[in-house]
């Protein structure tokens, strides 16, 4: 049996669910139904227009991990806990059917209030399915960390002392289309600090360290912060992802950043607020809303919103906005 895995690309949370899913799967799905299963992995991107390429859909299972809904009779299984997961309401309701089945049937699974789609699918696999979960406490414990930006400091989120850190920072921006599929099974096979001393992740170290000090050093040029909000552009030096935090570990004192930035398949809006913020819960804006808007997504805490690579000057427009609100919004408290 082929069973297809989507899930969210250039992301730790992504890969540890496509890993738990996979190593779910071969432990407690495929031994009852008498079949040995081979597990593929596929990166699923944000992007302005459509997500899913419904043609993508050919395993005899195929399963969407920490990523939009879709209602293609195809997908077997779904696991998420965006705010946002529903491009539609028709999807939503078509979820919604789904669950109208006895329970030990369900195989649609959503909770937005999970720190990360990993910990939501090992909670599911342990109480619904019997997955003997102990192995991976150290990674469902780290996707809480990293998915739920629950860093001890900026400094902690920048420097990254830690593997997951590290990891992190491969997952988000090694180049090589087919690294994050090499990467994944090692995920549930390995621990953090082994997976990391791999070639396969060993040698990309050196320039992602090297890379992520040039973007530190750019954004620290572009950034500003005024009334609780930072605000940077950076389309015209093309980056692959940088560490989100390094805008509060410049400006510790910011509530909501915003950075405009452009990589090969996109320019995005990146619309974040500062995890150690002093700014009480009941006062901060719901990004994923504001996303929302314009067409984009996320949480409540940290969303983006994806544009045409040439569609710079829409996506500068719509930050304009966006950092305008913010700053008013900021001013009103
Ligand atoms: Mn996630």
């Amino acid at each position: 049996m082929q069973v297809r895995i989507f899930y969210h690309d250039k992301c730790f949370d992504g890969a540890c669910s496509a890993s738990l899913f996979a190593r779910f799967h071969r432990e407690c799905i495929a031994p009852k139904m008498g079949v040995r299963a081979e597990y593929a992995f596929h990166g699923l991107v944000h992007r302005a227009g459509a997500l899913f390429d419904d043609r993508d859909f050919i395993g005899d299972e195929n399963a969407i991990v920490d990523f939009k809904y879709s209602s293609s009779p195809a997908v077997t299984w779904w696991f998420d806990h965006h705010l946002s997961a529903f491009l539609s309401s028709q999807d939503h309701e078509h979820f919604l059917e789904s669950q109208k089945v006895p329970a030990a049937q369900r195989r649609k699974f959503y909770d937005a209030d999970s720190v990360s789609c990993t910990s939501f699918l090992a909670r599911v696999a342990a109480e619904q399915f019997g997955m003997d979960v102990r192995p991976l406490a150290e990674l469902v414990h780290w996707a809480d960390i990293v998915d739920g930006a629950l860093y001890a400091s900026p400094e902690a989120a920048v420097e990254m002392a830690e593997p997951a850190m590290k990891l992190t920072m491969a997952i988000e921006s090694v180049q090589d289309a087919g690294f994050v599929p090499r990467l994944i099974p090692l995920l549930t096979e390995k621990n953090l600090a082994e997976i990391l001393r791999e070639p396969l992740v060993a040698n990309e170290m050196p320039a992602l360290l090297e890379r992520h000090e040039q973007s530190l050093a750019l954004i620290r040029k572009r950034a500003s912060c005024e009334q609780g909000t930072i605000y940077f552009d950076i389309t015209d030096h093309p980056l692959e992802g940088y560490n989100k935090f390094i805008p509060y570990y410049l400006h510790p004192e910011a509530t909501y950043s915003i950075g405009l930035s452009r990589s090969s398949f996109r320019t995005k809006i990146a619309v974040g607020s500062n995890p150690w913020t002093k700014t009480p819960p009941e006062k901060m804006m719901n990004l994923a809303t504001i996303c929302e808007r314009y067409g984009g997504g996320g949480h409540a805490r940290v969303g983006a919103i994806s544009f045409p690579r040439e569609k710079d000057d829409w996506a500068r427009a719509a930050a304009a906005e966006i950092v305008a609100e913010l700053r008013a919004h900021h001013a009103s408290l």
